[in-house]
This record gives structure tokens, sequence and C-alpha cells, in this order.
């Protein structure tokens, strides 16, 4: 009897897991920002937050943005549940590939960069292949003259 109890509650959060996976397509429920697209206007040197959940159909958020100036850009990310399995890349306006990162598994405070870019219009893509996370975000336009990238 008590052997059985055991193998009961060691199959339901199985059951349960495997419920919660299994649910949505990639990007089925991505919240309208799921293409280059539909991408949403956010600006530098602003603290900003959104989050990433390929368990709930929510794998990819693009973000747009206007540099008035060139200079050294750094895109600094802090991960909630570093866990996650997610790619970040900076793209130009045309969405070619600037710099990509892969998120390491267990960091939580990472940075993009620095890339040196000129006044324009850029994409972020974040893509999550696993897990979620809510991720805070920060681009930052350095002068380029040696000034070291702030730590948070
Ligand atoms: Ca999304």
């Amino acid at each position: 009897m008590r052997r059985r109890l055991l193998a009961l509650a060691m199959a339901v959060p199985g059951i349960l897991s495997l419920s919660a996976c299994g649910g949505f397509d990639f990007d089925e429920q991505t919240g309208g920002d799921g293409t280059r697209g539909e991408a949403r206007e956010i600006a530098a040197e602003v603290t900003l937050d959104d989050r990433l959940s390929a368990t709930q159909g929510d794998n990819t958020d693009w973000k747009k943005f206007t540099l008035e100036d060139g200079g050294k850009l750094v895109v600094k990310l802090w991960w909630d549940e570093p866990s996650i399995s997610a790619t970040v890349t900076l793209r130009d306006e045309l969405g070619q590939k600037l710099e990509s990162m892969k998120h390491t598994k267990g960091q939580r405070q990472e940075a993009l960069g620095p890339v040196k870019v000129a006044a324009g219009n850029y994409y972020l893509e974040l893509v999550a292949s696993d897990g979620a996370s809510v991720y805070t975000y920060e681009i930052h336009l350095g002068d380029g003259g040696g000034t070291p990238t702030p730590d948070w």
C-alpha cells in the first residue's frame, strides 16, 4: 500500500509537466511581437522588461529602436529564470545580423556587445527554445571613447 502511494506521488508531477509542455506550437501565443514586421518600438537608455515562454507558445520577442548617434552599443540583460534556453540577436534595419549571443544557462546577468554602430534603426530579436523567463534589458550606447561598460 505504502509503495503504491509513493509510485502515484512520483507519477503525478510527471503527468502535469507533460501536459504543460505539449499544449502550444512555436509562437502560438507570442503576443503580437513574433515577427520583425511586428517589432515593438522601444527606447534606448531605458530599463524595460518582458517575458519569453517556450512552454506557453511565446518563443519570440522582437523590439525596434532608433539611435540618433553612433557609438558602441551594449544590450544589458537580466534573466529571472537563468535556466531558460534563449538567443539574443542584434539586427540592422534590413534585418541582417550584427551580433548574436546564446544565453549561458545559469547566468542571470549578461551583455551583448559592445558592437560599433552608426545612427539608424535597429532590431533586437529574442528567441526561447526551451523554458520560460521574465527578462529585464537595457540598450546602452557608449561614446566609444574607452569608457568601461557600467556594471549593474
Ligand atoms: Ca512574443
